[in-house]
Protein backbone atom coordinates (compact mmCIF):
# COMPACT_ATOMS: atom_id res chain seq x y z
CA UNK A 1 0.00 0.00 0.00
CA UNK A 2 2.71 2.61 0.91
CA UNK A 3 4.43 1.80 -2.71
CA UNK A 4 1.49 2.48 -4.16
CA UNK A 5 1.14 5.75 -2.33
CA UNK A 6 4.43 6.41 -3.47
CA UNK A 7 4.55 5.62 -6.74
CA UNK A 8 0.58 7.95 -6.76
CA UNK A 9 2.90 10.73 -5.85
CA UNK A 10 5.56 10.66 -8.12
CA UNK A 11 3.32 10.21 -10.55
CA UNK A 12 1.33 13.71 -9.27
CA UNK A 13 4.40 14.97 -8.69
CA UNK A 14 5.42 14.48 -12.18
CA UNK A 15 2.82 16.25 -13.63
CA UNK A 16 3.77 19.31 -12.18
CA UNK A 17 7.41 19.53 -11.62
CA UNK A 18 10.17 19.55 -14.29
CA UNK A 19 13.31 18.32 -13.61
CA UNK A 20 16.19 19.83 -15.37
CA UNK A 21 19.73 18.34 -15.32
CA UNK A 22 23.33 19.07 -16.67
CA UNK A 23 25.50 16.66 -17.25
CA UNK A 24 29.20 15.80 -18.61
CA UNK A 25 30.36 12.86 -20.46
CA UNK A 26 34.06 12.10 -19.86
CA UNK A 27 36.44 9.30 -20.66
CA UNK A 28 38.90 8.66 -23.19
CA UNK A 29 38.71 8.36 -26.76
CA UNK A 30 36.62 5.01 -28.20
CA UNK A 31 34.91 4.35 -25.19
CA UNK A 32 31.31 5.31 -26.26
CA UNK A 33 30.79 8.52 -24.60
CA UNK A 34 28.78 9.90 -28.06
CA UNK A 35 27.32 6.58 -28.69
CA UNK A 36 25.51 6.56 -24.93
CA UNK A 37 24.48 9.70 -25.81
CA UNK A 38 22.79 9.01 -28.97
CA UNK A 39 21.56 5.59 -27.14
CA UNK A 40 19.54 8.19 -24.68
CA UNK A 41 18.41 10.63 -27.15
CA UNK A 42 16.98 8.34 -29.85
CA UNK A 43 17.67 4.53 -28.71
CA UNK A 44 19.71 4.00 -31.89
CA UNK A 45 23.14 2.11 -31.78
CA UNK A 46 25.81 2.73 -34.76
CA UNK A 47 29.16 0.57 -35.32
CA UNK A 48 30.57 3.64 -37.48
CA UNK A 49 31.15 6.41 -35.51
CA UNK A 50 33.11 9.44 -35.70
CA UNK A 51 35.75 10.44 -32.92
CA UNK A 52 34.17 13.95 -31.31
CA UNK A 53 36.53 16.89 -32.27
CA UNK A 54 35.83 19.26 -29.39
CA UNK A 55 32.71 18.88 -27.59
CA UNK A 56 29.19 18.10 -28.61
CA UNK A 57 25.84 19.39 -26.43
CA UNK A 58 22.56 17.82 -26.79
CA UNK A 59 19.54 18.24 -25.08
CA UNK A 60 17.40 15.53 -24.39
CA UNK A 61 13.76 15.84 -23.01
CA UNK A 62 12.24 12.51 -21.57
CA UNK A 63 8.80 12.70 -20.10
CA UNK A 64 9.27 15.62 -17.33
CA UNK A 65 12.86 15.08 -17.56
CA UNK A 66 15.31 17.59 -19.61
CA UNK A 67 18.65 16.97 -19.80
CA UNK A 68 21.59 19.29 -21.03
CA UNK A 69 24.48 16.43 -22.08
CA UNK A 70 28.03 17.91 -22.72
CA UNK A 71 29.84 15.20 -24.80
CA UNK A 72 33.61 15.94 -25.01
CA UNK A 73 36.08 14.17 -27.01
CA UNK A 74 38.28 12.08 -25.28
CA UNK A 75 41.68 12.32 -27.15
CA UNK A 76 44.85 13.83 -25.55
CA UNK A 77 44.44 16.71 -26.95
CA UNK A 78 40.94 17.34 -25.78
CA UNK A 79 41.14 16.67 -22.49
CA UNK A 80 42.88 19.73 -21.02
CA UNK A 81 39.05 20.79 -21.79
CA UNK A 82 37.40 18.39 -19.66
CA UNK A 83 36.93 20.49 -16.08
CA UNK A 84 35.93 23.29 -18.23
CA UNK A 85 32.75 21.64 -19.20
CA UNK A 86 32.49 19.78 -16.02
CA UNK A 87 32.37 22.95 -13.97
CA UNK A 88 29.16 23.21 -12.08
CA UNK A 89 27.15 20.10 -13.79
CA UNK A 90 24.91 17.70 -11.64
CA UNK A 91 27.02 15.22 -12.22
CA UNK A 92 29.89 13.95 -14.21
CA UNK A 93 29.53 11.25 -16.15
CA UNK A 94 33.00 9.18 -16.58
CA UNK A 95 32.83 6.70 -19.50
CA UNK A 96 35.39 3.84 -19.65
CA UNK A 97 35.81 0.76 -22.10
CA UNK A 98 35.58 -2.33 -19.87
CA UNK A 99 36.73 -4.26 -22.26
CA UNK A 100 40.58 -2.56 -23.32
CA UNK A 101 43.18 -3.17 -20.52
CA UNK A 102 45.84 -1.38 -22.76
CA UNK A 103 44.18 1.94 -22.10
CA UNK A 104 43.02 0.92 -18.11
CA UNK A 105 46.57 2.92 -16.60
CA UNK A 106 45.28 5.99 -19.01
CA UNK A 107 41.69 5.84 -17.71
CA UNK A 108 42.68 5.73 -14.04
CA UNK A 109 45.13 8.57 -14.71
CA UNK A 110 42.79 11.03 -15.96
CA UNK A 111 39.83 10.35 -13.86
CA UNK A 112 41.94 11.52 -10.83
CA UNK A 113 43.32 14.30 -12.54
CA UNK A 114 39.95 16.11 -13.00
CA UNK A 115 38.88 14.86 -9.61
CA UNK A 116 41.76 16.75 -7.66
CA UNK A 117 40.17 20.06 -9.75
CA UNK A 118 39.11 21.98 -6.76
CA UNK A 119 36.10 23.46 -8.69
CA UNK A 120 34.87 20.26 -9.41
CA UNK A 121 34.77 19.35 -5.25
CA UNK A 122 31.62 17.65 -4.28
CA UNK A 123 30.23 16.87 -8.10
CA UNK A 124 28.88 13.46 -8.31
CA UNK A 125 30.61 11.34 -10.65
CA UNK A 126 28.83 8.44 -12.31
CA UNK A 127 31.50 5.49 -13.41
CA UNK A 128 30.14 3.87 -16.46
CA UNK A 129 32.09 0.37 -17.89
CA UNK A 130 30.78 0.45 -21.39
CA UNK A 131 30.86 -2.45 -23.69
CA UNK A 132 30.07 -5.41 -21.52
CA UNK A 133 28.52 -6.91 -24.42
CA UNK A 134 32.48 -7.63 -25.31
CA UNK A 135 34.38 -10.95 -24.42
CA UNK A 136 36.52 -9.97 -21.05
CA UNK A 137 34.92 -7.12 -20.18
CA UNK A 138 35.64 -6.15 -16.21
CA UNK A 139 33.13 -6.46 -13.59
CA UNK A 140 32.23 -3.58 -11.53
CA UNK A 141 33.83 -5.31 -8.82
CA UNK A 142 36.69 -5.10 -11.02
CA UNK A 143 36.30 -1.51 -11.70
CA UNK A 144 36.07 -0.21 -8.62
CA UNK A 145 39.12 -2.09 -7.85
CA UNK A 146 41.17 -1.25 -11.09
CA UNK A 147 40.12 2.61 -11.03
CA UNK A 148 40.75 3.01 -7.08
CA UNK A 149 37.14 3.96 -6.78
CA UNK A 150 37.16 3.75 -3.24
CA UNK A 151 39.79 6.13 -2.46
CA UNK A 152 37.68 9.00 -3.48
CA UNK A 153 35.97 10.52 -1.17
CA UNK A 154 33.93 13.75 -0.52
CA UNK A 155 31.64 12.90 -3.18
CA UNK A 156 29.07 10.26 -4.08
CA UNK A 157 30.87 7.98 -6.44
CA UNK A 158 29.14 5.13 -8.14
CA UNK A 159 29.74 2.59 -10.87
CA UNK A 160 27.67 0.52 -13.40
CA UNK A 161 28.47 -2.05 -15.97
CA UNK A 162 26.60 -0.95 -19.16
CA UNK A 163 26.07 -1.45 -22.69
CA UNK A 164 25.04 1.31 -24.90
CA UNK A 165 24.81 -1.71 -27.66
CA UNK A 166 23.09 -3.48 -26.52
CA UNK A 167 20.92 -1.47 -24.01
CA UNK A 168 22.34 -2.78 -21.00
CA UNK A 169 21.55 -1.25 -17.53
CA UNK A 170 20.89 1.83 -19.22
CA UNK A 171 17.76 2.34 -17.38
CA UNK A 172 19.17 2.28 -14.03
CA UNK A 173 21.88 4.53 -15.25
CA UNK A 174 19.24 7.10 -16.13
CA UNK A 175 17.63 6.55 -12.83
CA UNK A 176 20.85 7.34 -11.09
CA UNK A 177 21.59 10.52 -13.27
CA UNK A 178 17.85 12.04 -13.17
CA UNK A 179 18.03 11.71 -9.48
CA UNK A 180 21.11 14.46 -9.30
CA UNK A 181 18.33 16.88 -10.73
CA UNK A 182 16.17 16.92 -8.07
CA UNK A 183 16.28 19.36 -5.36
CA UNK A 184 18.54 21.50 -7.07
CA UNK A 185 16.94 22.37 -9.94
CA UNK A 186 13.05 21.89 -9.94
CA UNK A 187 10.87 24.32 -11.34
CA UNK A 188 7.53 24.41 -11.24
N1 LIG B 1 30.74 -3.56 -28.50
C1 LIG B 1 30.40 -2.31 -28.17
N2 LIG B 1 30.86 -1.28 -28.88
C2 LIG B 1 30.49 -0.03 -28.50
C3 LIG B 1 29.65 0.20 -27.38
N3 LIG B 1 29.49 1.54 -27.25
C4 LIG B 1 30.20 2.10 -28.25
N4 LIG B 1 30.81 1.18 -29.01
C5 LIG B 1 31.67 1.40 -30.17
O1 LIG B 1 32.85 2.06 -29.74
C6 LIG B 1 33.34 2.93 -30.77
C7 LIG B 1 33.59 4.32 -30.22
O2 LIG B 1 32.36 4.91 -29.85
P1 LIG B 1 32.18 6.49 -29.65
O3 LIG B 1 30.83 6.66 -29.09
O4 LIG B 1 32.54 7.24 -30.87
O5 LIG B 1 33.29 6.77 -28.54
P2 LIG B 1 33.64 8.17 -27.85
O6 LIG B 1 33.92 7.88 -26.42
O7 LIG B 1 32.60 9.17 -28.15
O8 LIG B 1 35.02 8.57 -28.59
P3 LIG B 1 35.65 10.07 -28.72
O9 LIG B 1 34.59 10.94 -29.29
O10 LIG B 1 36.84 9.95 -29.62
O11 LIG B 1 36.06 10.49 -27.34
C8 LIG B 1 32.29 2.88 -31.90
O12 LIG B 1 32.74 1.98 -32.90
C9 LIG B 1 31.06 2.34 -31.21
O13 LIG B 1 30.22 1.65 -32.10
C10 LIG B 1 29.16 -0.93 -26.65
O14 LIG B 1 28.42 -0.84 -25.67
N5 LIG B 1 29.58 -2.15 -27.08
MG1 LIG C 1 32.59 10.99 -29.09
Amino acid sequence: MAALIKSLLDWLRSLFFKTELELTLVGLQNSGKTTLVNVIASGQFSEDMIPTVGFNMRKVVKGNVTMKLWDIGGQPRFRSMWERYCRGVNAIVFVLDSADYEKLDAARTELRSLLEKPQLANIPVLVLGNKNDLEGAMSVEKIIEEMNLKTINNREVSCYSISAKKQVNIDITLQWLIKKGKGSKNTI
